[in-house]
């Protein structure tokens, strides 16, 4: 099996972080993929150009990370990361859906920002603000009520993947202003050994 990532990509570290909580991460093949580049050595393996990217010992190719979270939940024997068969209510499906969609706008977000000033959108920073600063607010009520917590499951690790990601990766989206019991949630997250080891570099 073979990983291909970016240290700074959000998505590829939650399937990073994943490895690393099963145990499996230090015996598995990894490379780092350039992205963008017409000769990255990850493209042979996925046409798209995207991470992750994870290729079986068959040669078969999985992308997506909401796909190679399910095919990691086949590899071990414990309780699933992100269940599909609705014995919890449905409910890790429901906030991973959240956590991956708050993430998807803030990296659109920052993907609008980095482009040269008099080529940015207002309508499309302001929707992406919106969109983010409310999930947040739902976040911010849904954390102080309980919710992403217990046994660790993959919609924790991604909303603390793109917690960190805005943090370290984001221009201008302070996202702790205003989110104390999220902003408390996300330091005792980012304490867990997978998290401190797979932390993306700061911009
Ligand atoms: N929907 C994909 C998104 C993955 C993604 O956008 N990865 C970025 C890095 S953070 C990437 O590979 N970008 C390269 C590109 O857009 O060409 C997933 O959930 O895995």
């Amino acid at each position: 099996m073979k990983l291909f990532y970016a240290a700074a990509s959000p998505y590829a570290r939650i399937v990073r972080i994943i490895l690393i909580e099963l145990g499996l991460y230090d015996g598995i093949e990894k490379e780092i993929a350039t992205l963008r580049d017409p000769d990255s050595a990850l493209l042979p393996t996925n046409p798209v150009g995207r991470v992750p990217t994870l290729r079986l010992d068959d040669g078969t190719t999985l992308t997506e990370t909401l796909l190679i979270v399910p095919y990691l939940d086949t590899l071990h024997d414990g309780p699933p990361l992100l269940p599909r068969d609705g014995s919890d209510g449905w409910v890790t499906l429901s906030r991973m859906g959240t956590a991956m969609g708050l993430l998807d706008g803030i990296v659109a977000w920052n993907r609008e920002l980095r482009r040269p000033e008099e080529q940015r959108s207002p309508g499309m920073l302001a929707l992406e603000r919106t969109r983010a600063t409310r999930t947040l607010g739902v976040l911010e009520d849904a954390v102080g009520q309980g919710a992403y917590r217990g046994r660790l499951d993959a919609a924790q690790i991604a909303l603390g993947s793109a917690l960190a990601w805005t943090e370290r990766r984001h221009r201008i989206f302070a996202w702790r202003d205003g989110h104390p019991a999220l902003s408390a949630w996300y330091d005792d997250i980012a304490d867990r050994p997978s998290f401190t080891r797979t932390l993306p570099p700061v911009t």
